[in-house]
């Protein structure tokens, strides 16, 4: 069974909708996303491709290289030869929202039904992949680094990624081993890591144990066959020559509603009935709370909501981190009191939008970024609710 060394998940059910058990895909329910600015690592959704895999610490070794050599370092190595490095950083899923982009016309897109939870906020300890690379003399070459972890199918083809060598070079790049200040626990890619900030989550290879420099991108599945946004005329991603879309890194402007929610999963309710909670019945109002984000380390402008379909809009209060040009790498989390006399006593709509510092926005509808895949949904979010008295 290769899926001996998944670890018991404890209170998972509380704290996710689980969308596949093997391999483990679990999403955080909205009301835990926006409960603290740091995601607790026991509330951090899981996106698994595979089984988790066994690892010997005392044999672990990362290796790392290019096609004339390779060099290896000792889990101990890695911790004691470089400096390290805390950064707080957004982590998301390329096919977050993926439900929200299936559409009567254009069809139901492929792939694990994700609502608004696959994302999370944490504090990243580790060393910077650019120095490890150029301790070795590794910078002067290539255009791609390569990423593998050890989670490999029954031929031996590992999961694998890889991004362009300016990002390695340039940027925050961590080879990871902590996580919200902890050793990573198994799911989260025990020993090592890398965190590519401001790029999908799937670029940032858990359980990684072979890194390389090469004129060419990682050769996997998911760099090469997925983790592509195709045009929207595509029905059947067998369709398509591969090698002519370019692999997906950066993230885009994304915002989504998650206060209030319900516990049931968000992809099933259609008008959520809400009952305030004291404090907002004492202040006669009702507060809503949600995340904004964008790529490549852009800071989140502002987020608005509106309850007319978008006709006017209503700046909502925001919690960010001051972070350094373009290096944005947290999310935003915002809030907004809607007053009583403002809801109306029909069930209601609420949409949210965030603007980034590039004055990069959310397009109203999923229409025109559909693709079969359901990647990369960043349409306005909506919730529709009434309120229960
Ligand atoms: N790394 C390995 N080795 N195997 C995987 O299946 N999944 C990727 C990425 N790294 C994956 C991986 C994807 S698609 C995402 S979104 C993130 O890990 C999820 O990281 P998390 O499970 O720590 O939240
Ligand atoms: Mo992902």
């Amino acid at each position: 069974d290769l899926f001996q060394y998944d670890p018991e998940r404890l209170n998972a059910i509380e704290n996710f909708f689980i969308r596949s058990e093997k391999p483990y895909n679990a999403e955080t329910k909205p009301s835990m996303l926006i409960s603290s600015f740091l995601t607790p690592v026991e509330k951090f959704y899981i996106r698994n491709h595979m089984h988790v895999p066994f690892v010997n610490i005392n044999q672990y070794k990362l290796e790392i290289g290019n096609e004339k050599s390779t060099y290896s370092l000792s889990y101990d190595d890695l911790k004691d030869k470089y400096q390290s490095y805390t950064i707080t950083s957004a982590l998301q899923c390329a096919g977050n929202r993926r439900n929200g982009m299936n559409n009567e016309q254009q069809g139901t897109v492929q792939g694990t039904q994700w609502y608004v939870g696959a994302i999370g906020n944490a504090r990243w300890t580790g060393v910077k992949l650019s120095d490890v690379l150029k301790s070795f003399d590794l910078d002067k070459e290539g255009k791609h680094i390569q990423f593998f972890g050890l989670d490999c199918d029954t031929s031996q083809r590992c999961y694998g990624a890889s991004i362009p060598i300016e990002k390695a070079l340039n940027d925050d790049v961590l080879i990871a081993y902590k996580m919200n200040d902890e050793i990573l626990t198994s799911d989260h890619g025990y020993p090592l890591r890398i965190l590519v900030p401001g790029i999908v989550g799937a670029r940032s290879v858990k359980w990684v144990n072979r890194i390389i420099v090469s004129d060419k991108e990682a050769d996997s599945h998911w760099q090469k066959a997925d983790y592509k946004v195709l045009p929207s005329s595509i029905k059947q991603p067998q369709q398509i020559d591969y090698d002519n879309v370019p692999a997906i890194q950066e993230l885009n402007v994304q915002s989504a509603i998650c206060y209030p929610a319900s516990n049931d999963d968000g992809n099933k309710i259609k008008i959520l009935s809400v009952k305030p909670n004291d404090d907002d019945i004492k202040n006669r109002r009702l507060t809503i709370k949600g995340y904004a984000l964008s790529g490549g380390g852009r800071q989140i402008h502002n987020v608005q909501i509106s309850l007319d379909h978008g006709k006017t809009w209503l700046q909502t209060e925001l919690e960010q981190l001051a972070q350094p040009y373009m290096r944005a790498w947290s999310w935003t989390l915002w809030t907004y009191h809607i007053p009583f006399n403002d809801i109306p006593s029909k069930p209601f709509d609420i949409i949210c939008r965030a603007m980034d510092t590039h004055t990069n926005s959310q397009p109203d509808t999923p229409l025109g970024i559909w693709n079969i895949r359901g990647l990369m949904n960043n349409a306005w979010h909506k919730i529709s609710l009434q309120i229960d008295e």
